[in-house]
């Protein structure tokens, strides 16, 4: 887009008076945002329509994405962005005596995810578009979002997520493109000629599935690609009554957080097979606009399948060729295969999804089945290749239970995990036997994050020093960063480095006295861990390192360094551990910030209701990055990427995609300890880790450890008392005290290599420079290449 600020300007006063019959100086923020949206969406439906009409082209191969979650945070400085429009709308609204940042600020960010994988699946969006890749979202509108997390006195309490209270802007309801997704009921198999059965369905519960689309603009390139989110109605004609219709709407009422237990679990299921229903239907619909006939349907279309939560597209596409274009099995089953592919995002066995068959079988009886056959062919073909036992332990039926990740991996040919250690330890124990089975459909493809959000929108200081330095081409192609390291030596450079940090620590400084009435100190180490609480990923072990801390600053020494250390973090509700271990560091943060004789040296500041608009303003500011999850359980960690393109200094264990990181920025520039996944490994087959003998030999443990039970932490009674008991009497699932030596030793080497602030910009320096591999463009290349096979139009060259 070209234009000047000063026609953006009259633009933007424009389009407020013709959307509020108001002048700019007396319309309210919200106001202001939605006319600059409305700007937007006006400069973008060109493209918008242009690229769905490129996509009509038979032979251009679809990609859709099924995601149960989507993160996308907010749009319009990302869309600014990707149209060219960021500066001139920053300089328009100064000249307007307006802050382009305030305005942004108004939008919401909807939190139709928990972490992770949520927040994958819209980088991944926003990469495709960036590429050039015919990307297509599918999703959940969900009416109510990840909860809003507050803390009262020091609990975390959870509030409705109300995020479409005011309407959300960038969505369009597309009615007409409804479809019907039918539950429940019984099947009647018709023979209609020899050897055919034609399903009838009968007495079903149908669904109205109607699809809201956002548009995901490309960085730059003209491309808009779709995200579409189905919505769950009742049906016009129906008859329903009260309960019933809210059964109906019940499905996309809200997102299902991360560890839900078996109650409510039915709703589960109905979520993901309307998803899987509704998008799956809309695909073939559509392509039947422009194909004759299904035949060459793996040719022009992918499928992925974003963990096993929508695997049930399995059975639903051999729905779907079996009896709507009845297809016979062996063509269906073919053309299924070769659609869809997966990613595996753990690697906890009782992690992976699977549905007892009564209820399955009475939500979804045609779909079960569909899979009862998969089951009895893939029986039928591999127990006399490979016996009865490992047949067993692996077909999609078993135990009385529908085995969803099995029947991902069975219905797909590309199955992939998401850094290389994970991938490794799915082929060796997770996924071993189809590994054995399927050796050429396994393949690594490591997440990756967007560098236009976390570094071009969240971090204009960091982005303005890139441009001065080494030119822009980093922009458009994040390998350029590569051409930092020529300045390693450059001492303006250097220090220019750490001004920008220092800048951004100021800017996250005032956020936390905003949110908490605490003043910290920019000059301090701004130590950062943000990620969902789970045991696993041992926020436990940061607390430990912190209580260490204070009492060795209690008893005098001279520790060198201030530090701030800064949490953010949701528990799941029915996650009871991950809520005391919130009150724990509430309890601590108190304690020590109201601590004179401490809190100039050490302060800790948990942000309530952390999320990716929160993200924004934490990473630019991170000194150090925080990965310290037990080795082998974080399948790849994300924040781990977006803080190292910040130019923090990651402390990790060698787990996940940390280990990547190592490699890419060298052994020099990163901090690294603890046991290793094969270590933990041995231990947990030996089972000879004794965590109440390592504690009780160990001085330094037993005075860190006493502190969560003999009331030096006021408000811990109870919950001192559980975390105590869950590493010494429990034996310390996590090894949390195995590493935490190890993890105080790092710590130590930090606070060293920061009193030398040269030497500390080299190691962001080599971070920044060594960040751009980990660009979701390059992932979704990656993805295209080796599992879809798609080419980018507007493609990303590595080296
Ligand atoms: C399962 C059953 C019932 C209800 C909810 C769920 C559920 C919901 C969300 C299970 C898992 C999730 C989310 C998982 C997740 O975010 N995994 C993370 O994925 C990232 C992207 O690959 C990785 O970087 C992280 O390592 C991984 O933990």
């Amino acid at each position: 887009m070209q234009i000047t600020p000063d026609k953006f300007a009259q633009a933007f006063e424009d389009e407020v008076m013709r959307s509020f019959a108001t002048s700019l100086r007396s319309a309210t923020p919200d106001q202001q945002f939605v006319a600059l949206a409305n700007m937007v969406k006006r400069y973008n439906a060109k493209d918008w329509a242009a690229t769905k009409q490129a996509y009509d082209q038979p032979t251009r191969k679809q990609v859709y994405y099924f995601s149960i979650e989507f993160l996308p945070g907010r749009f319009l400085g990302d869309y600014l962005l990707n149209l060219g429009l960021l500066d001139t709308a920053r300089e328009a609204l100064t000249q307007l005596g307006l802050n382009l940042e305030d305005v942004l600020a108004v939008e919401v960010d909807p939190g139709l995810g928990n972490g992770g994988l949520g927040r994958l699946a819209s980088a991944f969006m926003d990469a495709m578009a960036a590429v050039g890749m015919a990307g297509n979202g599918n999703g959940l509108r969900y009416r109510y979002g990840l909860f809003q997390q507050d803390f009262v006195n020091g609990y975390q309490v959870e509030l409705p997520d109300d995020w479409l209270r005011n309407g959300y802007v960038w969505e369009t309801r597309k009615e007409n493109r409804a479809v019907s997704v039918k539950f429940g009921g019984w099947v009647e198999l018709q023979p209609v000629r020899q050897g055919y059965l034609q399903a009838r369905y009968h007495d079903t519960e149908d669904v109205l599935a109607v699809p809201y689309d956002v548009p995901m603009i490309g960085y730059r390139n003209g491309v808009v690609n779709t995200l579409r989110l189905w919505q769950a109605e009742v049906p016009t004609t129906s008859m329903m009554t009260g309960t019933q219709r809210e059964e109906i709407t019940d499905i996309t009422r809200g997102l299902y957080p991360d560890d839900s237990t078996e109650e409510g679990r039915r709703l589960r299921l109905r979520q993901e097979y309307f998803l899987v229903s509704a998008g799956i239907q809309s695909i073939v619909r559509n392509y039947r606009r422009t194909h004759v006939d299904l035949f060459d349907f793996a040719k022009h279309v992918a499928i992925h399948i974003n963990d096993t939560h929508p695997a049930v597209a399995v059975a639903e596409l051999m729905r779907i060729l079996l009896d709507d274009a009845h297809m016979s099995w062996q063509q269906a089953w073919s053309i299924t295969v070769q659609t869809l592919s997966y990613t595996n995002h753990t690697l906890l066995q009782e992690a992976l999804e699977k549905w007892s068959i009564p209820l399955f079988a009475s939500l979804l009886p045609r779909i079960y089945q569909i899979i009862q056959e998969i089951d009895r062919r893939f029986r039928e073909k591999y127990v006399p290749l490979r016996g009865e036992a490992f047949v067993n332990r692996i077909a999609p039926l078993g135990d009385g239970q529908v085995r969803m990740a099995y029947l991902a991996v069975l219905g797909s040919h590309a199955i992939n995990g998401v850094a290389k250690l994970h991938t490794t330890l799915l082929e060796s124990s997770v996924l071993r036997d189809w590994y054995q089975l399927f050796p050429e459909r396994f393949s690594n493809q490591t997440n990756g994050i967007t560098p236009r959000r976390w570094i071009q929108t969240a971090d204009q200081p960091l982005s303005d020093l890139l441009d001065q330095t080494i030119g822009d081409a980093w922009r458009t192609n994040p390998l350029a960063l590569r051409s930092l390291h020529q300045y390693q030596d450059d001492d303006a450079f250097l220090t220019a480095l750490n001004q920008t940090k220092h800048a951004n620590k100021q800017h996250l400084a005032a956020m936390i006295q905003h949110s908490l009435g605490l003043v910290v100190d920019p000059n301090a180490i701004f130590d950062v861990q943000i990620k969902r609480l789970h045991a696993y990923k041992r926020q436990l072990l940061n607390v430990l390192g912190l209580i260490d801390r204070y009492q060795r600053l209690k008893a005098g020494e001279d520790l060198g360094v201030k530090r701030v250390h800064i949490f953010g973090a949701k528990a799941a509700p029915g996650y009871y551990y991950a809520k005391e271990i919130i009150k724990l560091i509430n309890a601590l943060a108190d304690q020590i910030n109201h601590d004179p004789s401490i809190n100039q040296q050490l302060q800790i500041a948990f942000l309530p209701n952390y999320g990716v608009s929160m993200a924004e303003q934490i990473i630019p500011a991170a000194d150090v990055s925080e990965q310290i999850s037990l080795a082998g359980m974080e399948a790849s960690g994300t924040s781990n990427m977006k803080l190292m393109a910040a130019g923090a200094v990651t402390l990790a264990t060698l787990d996940g995609a940390n280990i990547e990181i190592r490699d890419a920025v060298g052994p020099d520039a990163i901090v690294t300890f603890g046991l290793t996944a094969d270590e933990v490994a041995a231990h947990q087959r030996q089972q000879d880790y004794d965590a109440r003998a390592l504690a009780a030999s160990d001085p330094v443990l037993t005075r860190v450890l006493s502190a969560l039970v003999d009331g030096s932490i006021p408000g811990i009674e109870s919950v001192g008392r559980d975390i105590y008991d869950s590493l010494i009497r429990y034996n310390d699932d996590y090894f949390v005290l195995a590493d935490f030596h190890a993890y105080q030793a790092a710590q130590k080497r930090i606070d060293l290599l920061y009193q030398e602030p040269l030497n500390w910009a080299r190691m962001a320096l080599a971070s920044i420079a060594e960040s751009g591999r980990f660009s979701a463009d390059f992932t979704v290349q990656g993805y295209g290449n080796q599992i879809w096979s798609v080419a980018p139009t507007h493609p990303l060259v590595k080296d």
